[in-house]
C-alpha cells in the first residue's frame, strides 16, 4: 500500500516552477533552517511535531508568492472577489491537502526521507482544524478548494474558535466529548494580521441627533467594545498558481477602551473585560442544527459578519470611493442563516458610518449578498428572541423593523388583505413570544436564494420559503452540493487515483467529466481486478485502524457497510441497527442462511445535549458488543462504531466503503455530502428518494444504486393520513422481534429501562418514519447481499459509480454559484 502511495503521489507533481526551490535538496535545506530558526531545536532532539512544524512552515514558504499575487487580485477594479461568510469551516489536516494542491508531494517526501524521517509520520501529526459541526462546514471548506482551483479571487470569511468541535471518546459505550485542543501545539498554517482588526460594538442604545444643517444623525451607544483580528490561511488551488484566502477572526478586549485604568481595582475590572471579549470566539456551537438562542451564538454571528463586512468596505474603498459599487467588488454568499446579520449590518455601516441614503444601501445590499438554505426542519430554522437581540443590537433591531415595514408594504401591495401572509412572511414572529426570523431576513436581503439539492430547493418553494417563492419566484435557483476530488480521491484514495490516471490520464482531478472515459473499462478483467485490489487495500488499512481503536477484529473480506455522519433521529442510524438486529436473528435462526459476512461500520458525533441521539450511540455500541461475542454469527456479523468521526477519519473510511448507507427520511437531508464522497470512491449506495441521493442515482443508473422506501410525497402523504408506527410493529413479527430484543434488556446487560426512551418513541412517535421504511429496506438489504455474491457484477457497478460521478465536483457547484448567483465570469483553466 505504501508503494501505491507513492507512485500516486508521484504522478501529480508536475507544474510547479522550479525557480522556487522546491527540489528535493531545496525542501532539505528549507526544513532544517526552519528546525532551528524557526523551532530552535537540534536535529537531534526535535520530536516528531518539531519535524511536523518545519516542513509545514517550509511548504507554506513556498505557497506564499503565488498568495501575494492573489492578494494583488483584490485591488484590481476589473476581478469581482467572492466572498464565502460562513460560521463553520471544517478543514481537515492542511499539510498534505497542500502538498498534492501545489505539486511538492515528491520533493517534500524525498527529503522527509533524506532527513531519515517518514513523510506519513509527519502527516499523522496534524490536528486538524474541527472549525465545524459537519456537512455545511464540510462543504464550505470543498468551495474554497474549488473557489482557488478555479482561480476566482476568494475570501472566506469565518470564525477562529480556540475550540472546535469537540473529540468523541466512547466510554462504556457512551459518547463522551472533550475539548478539541487544536492550537496546543501551535499552527503554522496561519499568519496573524494584527494589524487588520476591527471595532465591533454590542448592546447600549441608539441616540438621535440633528447636526448643524439639520441632518438627523444616529449614534449608537454602545456597552461594549470588541476588537476582531484576522487571522489568514492560505489555500492552495490545485496546480492553479492560485492560492485563496481564508480570514478568520478572533476576539480580543480594546486595549484603548479599559487598560487605561492603572488602579488596582479598575485594573481587574480591565482584565475581566478581556476575558469577556476573548470568550466571544473560544468555542464552536457543536449543534449541527440550531435550538432557541444563546446570547454568545449571536455575539458570535454578529461578531464575524461586521469584522468581514468591515475588512471588505476597506477592500472597496481602495478600488473605488463610491460605496454604490460595492456589488461589483464583491459578490457575498451567506452560507445558511448564520451570517445573515450582514443584511441589517451591511445596511447599518452604509447608512449609519458611510452616509449612503436609505434606498442606495437597501440596493447596493441586495444585489451584493445571496442566501444558501441548508435545511427543511423547521426546528433548525434560526429565530432570535426579540428582547435578546434588542439587548445585543439595539440599531440593528430598529433597521430590521424598518426592513420589514417597507418590505411588508410590498407585500400588501402585493396580496391586499391577506393577513395571515403578512404575519407569515414579516421578519418578526409574534405568535407565542416575539422572534427575530433570520431565515426570512436573509431571504428579503438577497437577490438570490437557492437550495443545496434539486429536490431540496423544490421543497423549499413549496414548504419552508413558500410565501417568498410566490412573491418573488426569480430570485430562486438549486445549486447541488459538490466535493473536492483532491482531498477526498486524490490525498484519500492515491490507490484508485493512480488506477483511474493510468488508464484515462489525469485530466479527471480538475475535469471530472472525464471519468465517463472509465465506463469501457468496467468490462476489461484485469482492470477491475486491479479495481478490487485497491477496495481491499483501503478495507485492510481501514480494518486495521479498527483494531488499534476499538479492539475490534473485522475481517476485510466481508461487505464493509458503512454509515458515517452527524448523529440524528432523521439520519436514522437506527433503521440501520434494526436490520442488523434481523439479520442476527435469522442467523441464529438458521445457521445455514445464505447472508454474506457484512462489517456495520458506524461513525458519527451527537450533539452533546441531544439525548436520543446519544442514546443511539450506547444502542449501536451495545449491539455490537453482544454480536461481537456471540459465537454463533463470528465470521458472519460485525458491528463497531469507530470513534471520533472527523475529515481524518473519513479520508480512511470512505475509500474502503462497499457499501455508503444514506437512509434518512425522504424530504429531511437536504442534500448529502458524504453519499458523494463514497461514490466517487466507488462504493454502492442504498438510500432513500433524498437530498442529492435522487441526482447521484440519476447519474450512476438506477441498476447501481439500491433504493428503497417511502418517498417524500408518501411521506407527506402518510403523515397526513396518520401514521401509526405501533401497527408496522404489530404486522411484521421480524421487526417486532427486533425492536422486543431491545426492549428485553438483551442489549443492556438485563437493565431493560436503558433503551425504553428509544422504543418508546419508535412505536408512538416515531417522526421520521424508521417503522414504516423496515421492510423495504430489509428487502433492498437482500438484494444488496445477492449483489455482493457476484463480486464481478459488483466491481462492475462500482466502476460505473465512480465513472459517472463527475458532476458531483464542487468544481461543477461553484461555477454554477459564478454564474447562476456571484456574475463572475469563469477564468480559463490554468495552462499546466
Ligand atoms: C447540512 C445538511 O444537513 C446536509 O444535507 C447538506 O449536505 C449540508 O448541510 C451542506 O449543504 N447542514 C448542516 O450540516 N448544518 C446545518 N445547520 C444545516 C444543514
Amino acid at each position: 500500500a505504501n508503494n501505491t502511495v507513492k507512485t500516486a503521489a508521484s504522478s501529480h507533481t508536475q507544474g510547479h516552477d522550479p525557480r522556487r526551490g522546491v527540489g528535493t535538496a531545496a525542501m532539505n535545506r528549507a526544513i532544517l533552517d526552519h528546525l532551528h530558526f524557526t523551532m530552535a531545536r537540534l536535529p537531534a532532539l526535535a520530536s516528531r511535531n518539531d519535524w511536523y512544524m518545519a516542513l509545514s512552515h517550509a511548504v507554506r514558504d513556498r505557497m506564499l508568492d503565488d498568495w501575494l499575487a492573489s492578494l494583488h487580485h483584490f485591488r484590481n477594479k476589473e476581478l469581482k472577489v467572492v466572498s464565502y461568510l460562513s460560521a463553520e469551516f471544517l478543514l481537515g489536516p492542511h499539510l498534505g491537502n497542500n502538498l498534492i494542491n501545489t505539486g511538492m508531494w515528491d520533493a517534500a517526501r524525498d527529503a522527509v526521507e533524506s532527513l531519515g524521517l517518514r513523510l506519513e509520520d509527519l502527516l499523522r501529526q496534524e490536528e486538524e482544524p474541527g472549525l465545524g459541526n459537519g456537512g455545511l462546514g464540510r462543504l464550505a471548506a470543498c468551495y474554497l478548494d474549488s473557489l482557488a482551483t478555479l482561480r476566482i479571487p476568494s475570501i472566506g470569511y469565518g470564525i477562529r474558535y480556540e475550540f472546535g468541535i469537540f473529540d468523541q471518546l466512547i466510554r462504556d459505550g457512551w459518547q463522551v466529548e472533550t475539548a478539541d485542543k487544536w492550537l496546543k501545539f501551535g499552527n503554522p498554517w496561519e499568519i496573524c494580521r494584527s494589524e487588520i482588526a476591527y471595532e465591533v460594538k454590542m448592546g447600549g442604545h441608539t441616540e438621535y441627533h440633528h447636526d448643524a444643517d439639520g441632518r438627523l444623525a444616529i449614534v449608537w451607544l454602545p456597552v461594549k467594545v470588541i476588537k476582531g483580528v484576522a487571522y489568514d490561511t492560505p489555500i492552495a488551488g490545485y496546480r492553479s498558481r492560485i492560492t485563496g484566502l481564508l480570514r478568520l477572526w478572533k476576539s480580543e478586549a480594546v486595549e484603548s477602551f479599559n487598560f487605561q485604568a492603572f488602579n488596582a481595582g479598575e485594573y481587574y475590572h480591565a482584565v475581566d473585560e478581556k476575558v469577556v471579549s476573548e470568550s466571544i470566539t473560544k468555542v464552536l456551537y457543536p449543534n449541527d442544527e440550531p435550538g432557541v438562542g444563546k446570547l454568545l451564538r449571536l455575539a458570535q454571528q454578529y461578531f464575524f459578519v461586521s469584522c468581514s463586512l468591515q475588512d471588505m468596505i476597506r477592500v472597496h474603498l481602495l478600488r473605488s470611493p463610491r460605496l454604490e459599487e460595492f456589488d461589483q467588488t464583491f459578490a457575498v454568499q451567506m452560507n445558511d442563516t448564520h451570517p445573515s446579520l450582514a443584511v441589517a449590518e451591511l445596511m447599518r455601516l452604509l447608512v449609519d458610518e458611510h452616509g449612503l441614503g436609505w434606498d442606495a444601501a437597501w440596493k447596493v445590499t441586495r444585489s451584493t449578498l445571496a442566501y444558501t438554505n441548508h435545511t427543511l426542519l423547521p426546528e433548525a430554522l434560526e429565530k432570535w428572541p426579540l428582547q435578546l437581540f434588542a439587548n445585543l443590537l439595539p440599531r440593528h433591531l430598529e433597521i430590521v423593523y424598518e426592513i420589514n415595514r417597507r418590505f411588508l408594504d410590498e407585500v400588501s401591495r402585493a396580496y391586499p388583505g391577506d393577513q395571515a401572509r403578512l404575519a407569515r412572511m414579516s421578519l418578526i414572529e409574534e405568535t407565542g413570544g416575539k422572534f427575530v426570523r433570520m431565515a426570512n431576513l436573509a431571504s428579503v436581503g438577497s437577490h438570490a436564494i437557492n437550495g443545496v439539492a434539486h429536490l431540496h430547493t423544490e421543497l423549499l418553494k413549496e414548504t419552508v420559503l413558500a410565501d417568498f417563492y410566490q412573491m418573488t419566484p426569480e430570485k430562486f435557483c438549486n445549486v447541488t452540493n459538490g466535493v473536492t476530488p483532491r482531498r477526498w480521491v486524490l490525498l484519500s484514495n492515491p490507490g484508485l487515483a493512480w488506477l483511474i490516471s493510468e488508464s484515462i490520464g489525469e485530466e479527471w482531478v480538475t475535469a471530472p467529466e472525464k471519468l465517463r472515459e472509465l465506463e469501457c473499462f468496467a468490462s476489461d478483467p484485469s482492470f477491475l481486478s486491479a479495481w478490487r485490489g485497491v477496495k481491499d487495500a483501503n478495507k485492510r488499512a481501514l480494518a486495521a485502524a479498527i483494531l488499534e481503536r476499538t479492539g475490534v477484529a473485522v475481517d476485510p473480506e466481508s461487505l464493509f457497510d458503512i454509515q458515517v455522519k452527524r448523529i440524528h433521529e432523521y439520519k436514522r442510524q437506527h433503521l440501520n441497527l434494526l436490520h442488523i438486529l434481523t439479520l442476527y436473528h435469522r442467523i441464529k435462526r438458521d445457521p445455514g442462511a445464505q447472508i454474506p459476512p457484512r462489517t456495520f461500520i458506524f461513525g458519527g458525533k451527537a450533539a452533546p445535549g441531544y439525548f436520543m441521539a446519544k442514546l443511539i450511540i450506547k444502542l449501536i455500541n451495545s449491539v455490537a458488543e453482544v454480536v461481537n461475542a456471540d459465537p454463533e454469527v463470528a465470521g458472519r456479523l460485525k458491528v463497531v462504531f469507530f470513534p471520533d468521526f472527523n475529515v481524518t477519519n473519513g479520508q480512511l473510511i470512505y475509500p474502503a466503503a462497499d457499501l455508503s448507507e444514506q437512509i434518512s427520511t425522504s424530504g429531511k437531508e437536504a442534500s448529502g455530502t458524504g453519499n458523494m464522497k463514497f461514490s466517487l470512491n466507488g462504493a454502492l449506495t442504498i438510500g432513500t428518494l433524498d437530498g442529492a441521493n435522487v441526482e447521484i442515482r440519476e447519474e450512476v443508473g438506477e441498476e447501481n444504486f439500491f433504493l428503497f422506501g417511502l418517498n417524500a410525497t408518501e411521506v407527506q402523504a402518510l403523515k397526513k393520513s396518520g401514521y401509526h408506527p405501533g401497527r408496522f410493529y404489530e404486522e411484521d413479527w421480524e421487526l417486532r422481534e427486533a425492536i422486543d430484543a431491545v426492549r428485553s434488556g438483551l442489549f443492556s446487560h438485563g437493565d431493560a429501562g436503558l433503551f425504553q426512551p428509544l422504543v418508546d418513541h419508535l412505536l408512538y412517535d416515531d417522526e421520521y418514519l424508521a417503522l414504516a421504511d423496515y421492510r423495504s429496506y430489509l428487502e433492498c438489504q437482500e438484494r444488496v447481499s445477492t449483489a455482493f455474491r457476484q463480486r464481478e457484477l459488483w466491481s462492475v457497478k462500482s466502476v460505473l459509480n465512480v465513472a459517472r460521478m463527475g458532476k458531483f465536483s464542487s468544481d461543477r457547484s461553484i461555477r454554477e454559484y459564478c454564474e447562476k448567483i456571484w456574475k463572475v465570469p469563469i477564468r480559463p483553466p490554468f495552462p499546466h
